[in-house]
């Protein structure tokens, strides 16, 4: 099989500090908690990123700044912003770390609920128009995926020519409004991809570690990180980024599955 990737979503949008005291805002805090990631063997960063007092932002100013801090500690790991934002941002807003010209970055591939009153807003059009700006700038979409319906319009776009082959997914599961984090749904998933595609698994709050295992030994892939989860397991706060890491790659070892480096996994994912 494979080498695991791992991809450590630090930071979010969402989560807060009053929820887990270690969730990054500042500058130095999203290098502290990327740095944990990636010694703990994470190829990938998803990257959000905040002002100083939490609020989260698209800015490219901001973005560039904790790009520009992460890779002066990190020169190679490969650093993935977020298009998703946070909801009710613009698209304009979104798209702005786009211009920075990363490896890869987050396409969104549907509308869904997402808690509450709150709806995550990506029509056909816009994800077409994030999608041609990513294909302008040779950025790689990972695509973020929050139930079955969002593969098949990735697969549509794929056919007009806006998505280009080997695609990679993210099925992000247990977003309340999306798929459950189901080891039955996650196989759905996975089964519904074409193939020489790639695909990583993100389990929401108690989904997490369940969906990681399952993608460690379907060869998947694994995403971890407080945007997703704050708690290494029931009732433990996760002190780092890095523990929950730690705990992919001590999974990923017993199951026998070796974990890629950012190299590695720039070869596994067609990144330049
Ligand atoms: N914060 C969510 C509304 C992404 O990064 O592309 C969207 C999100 C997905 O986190
Ligand atoms: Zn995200």
């Amino acid at each position: 099989m494979e080498k695991l990737i791992i991809t450590a979503c630090i930071c979010g949008a969402e989560v807060t500090k009053e929820q887990n005291p270690n969730v990054p805002y500042t500058v130095e805090e999203i290098v502290r908690e990327a740095k944990s990631a990636y010694d703990a063997g994470a190829a990938i960063i998803h990257l959000h990123v905040r002002e100083d007092d939490g609020t989260p932002t698209q800015s490219a100013d901001r973005f560039k700044e904790c790009i520009d801090a992460i890779r002066k500690e990190l020169p190679d790991v490969i650093i993935q912003p977020s298009t998703g934002g946070a909801v009710g941002m613009s698209n304009e807003e979104r798209l702005a770390p786009i211009d920075l010209n990363p490896e890869m970055a987050t396409l969104d591939c549907g509308t869904c609920n997402f808690g509450g009153d709150e709806i995550f807003v990506n029509t056909e059009n816009m994800i077409v128009d994030f999608a041609k700006k990513m294909n302008e700038h040779n950025v790689k979409p990972e695509i973020e995926v929050f139930d079955k319906g969002m593969v098949d319009m990735a697969i549509r776009l794929h056919k007009k020519g806006f998505i280009k082959a080997p695609m990679h997914f993210d099925f992000v599961m247990g977003v309340n409004g999306g798929i459950s984090g189901t080891p039955r749904d996650l196989l759905f998933m996975a089964e519904s991809i074409p193939q020489g595609s790639t695909w990583t698994a993100s389990g929401v709050g108690r989904a997490e570690f369940p969906m990681v295992t399952m993608a460690i030994l379907m060869g998947g892939h694994a995403r971890v990180g407080f945007e997703d989860n704050i708690y290494l397991s029931k009732g433990v706060m996760a002190k780092s980024n890095g523990e929950l890491v730690e705990k992919v790659v001590r999974l990923a070892k017993e199951l026998g599955r070796e974990i890629a480096t950012p190299d590695e996994a720039r070869k596994i994912l067609g990144l330049k």
